[in-house]
């Protein structure tokens, strides 16, 4: 016989990984799961399941009512296994926690508070008012890192920021060959470091974000697509980070659309419009410290633009920027085996004189990518969620 406590996880985990399916679509809504459970005298069993399939489609408990009710299950007294509070509010659809009530749930088992000011708390206070028996926050951790960037948002205005990097075993990611080829500007390819296993694995991580950003420079040396080709998924916006507006308008990154930060306000106007016709979205914003596009800005207006999580592939000077602002969530890097002496290296301009103030990972993680190796971490600096 299960424990209670078992039963829950077992319920839960079925709500969570349900949640998962919602990846893309749901954005920037956050990937919802609920699972109804009847108890009877014989043991239970799901009587009704569903996720939050597509931004505007119906929320994952309506979604399991309307599976219990296609099934012709009857879910009084049933419980109900969700990964975010129920929402209490109209938007695109009509408030689950009343739906819920009157369904005649019982008992709600709930993964986390929903951090939107429409809803935090209310939800609760709606099922508690009619009685509903309610367990939360229930495998929080993982109900909460499921929808990172969501929280991220609603609890710091900026999207969850993952920093990627691909070096060699001494940690460097070009050539210095191949910076003077392109003017000194900063050049991360991937091409020549890391193998076909990592830049497939790379590409599934553009898959789960919503935005990839780079700098010009990696702009101009590589010309890449930052799309999702090798893999399936919806490929994330492409944004660069360009301070003096000097993309070329047939950049390959133009083509699909493209978000480009700029500082440039007063850049040429036949510049800016051959941008625009070529797909550019232009945001003018203020310049920080170094005279860059100031980075607390840039992640403000992209999450005004929907992006709730964001990869940067930039080269060493653009992930160097992001360490140093102290606004980055995790990191994942992959380490190719070769030693490819002088060269640009990951956390070139970052400058430390004590162990105490160095940049930190938390449990970091470490695995085989092919003849590679990926070690993943949560910087020390990401605020808990
Ligand atoms: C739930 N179940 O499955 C989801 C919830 O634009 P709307 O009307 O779809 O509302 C989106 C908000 O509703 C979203 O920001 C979050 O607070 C909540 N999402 N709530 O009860 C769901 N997806
Ligand atoms: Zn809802």
């Amino acid at each position: 016989m299960l424990t209670q406590r078992k039963f829950d996880e077992y319920y839960m985990r079925r709500a969570l990984s349900l949640a998962w399916r919602g990846t893309d679509a749901a954005r920037p809504n956050p990937k919802v799961g609920c699972v109804l459970v009847q108890e009877t005298q014989t043991g239970a069993r799901i009587v009704g399941e569903g996720y939050h399939a597509g931004y505007g489609r119906v929320h994952a408990e309506a979604a399991a009512l309307d599976n219990a009710a296609n099934r012709s299950e009857d879910v009084r007294g049933a419980s109900a296994y969700v990964t975010l509070e129920p929402c209490s509010h109209f938007g695109k659809t009509p408030p689950c926690a009343p739906r819920l009530v009157s369904a005649g749930i019982k008992r709600v088992i709930v993964g986390s508070e929903d951090p939107n000011p429409k809803v935090k708390g209310r939800g609760f206070d709606i099922l508690r008012a009619a009685g509903v028996e309610i367990t939360a926050p229930y495998l929080e951790k993982e109900c909460k890192w499921l929808n990172r960037g969501f929280f991220r948002c609603h609890t710091q205005n900026r999207p969850w920021v993952t920093l990627k990097a691909a070096s060699s075993l001494d940690g460097k990611m070009a050539l210095t060959s191949e910076i003077h080829a392109f003017d000194n500007l900063e050049r991360t390819s991937l091409r020549g470091i890391t193998g076909e296993t990592s830049l497939n694995w790379a590409h599934l991580m553009r898959a789960e974000h919503d935005g990839i950003l780079i700098g010009v420079g990696t702009a101009l040396a590589d010309d890449p697509e930052l799309t999702t080709r090798r893999t399936c998924g919806k490929s994330p916006l492409r944004i660069i980070l360009d301070t003096k507006l000097s993309l070329p308008p047939s950049a390959h990154v133009l083509k699909g659309g493209c978000f480009i930060l700029t500082c440039a306000s007063g850049a040429n106007e036949s510049k800016r419009k051959a941008l625009e016709d070529a797909g550019a979205e232009i945001c003018v914003l203020p310049s920080g410290d170094t005279g860059r596009v100031d980075l607390c800005a840039a992640l403000s207006a992209l999450m005004e633009r929907g992006v709730r999580s964001l990869l940067v592939e930039g080269g060493p000077a653009v992930l160097s920027a992001f360490m140093k602002a102290k606004l980055c969530d995790s990191l994942a890097f992959f380490a190719a085996p070769l030693i490819m002496g002088e060269g640009p290296a990951l956390g070139d301009g970052l400058n430390f004189n004590f162990m105490d103030s160095v940049v930190k990972l938390k449990n970091a993680n470490v695995r085989r990518s092919g003849e590679d190796v990926l070690v993943e971490g949560i910087f020390q600096c990401s605020p808990a969620l």
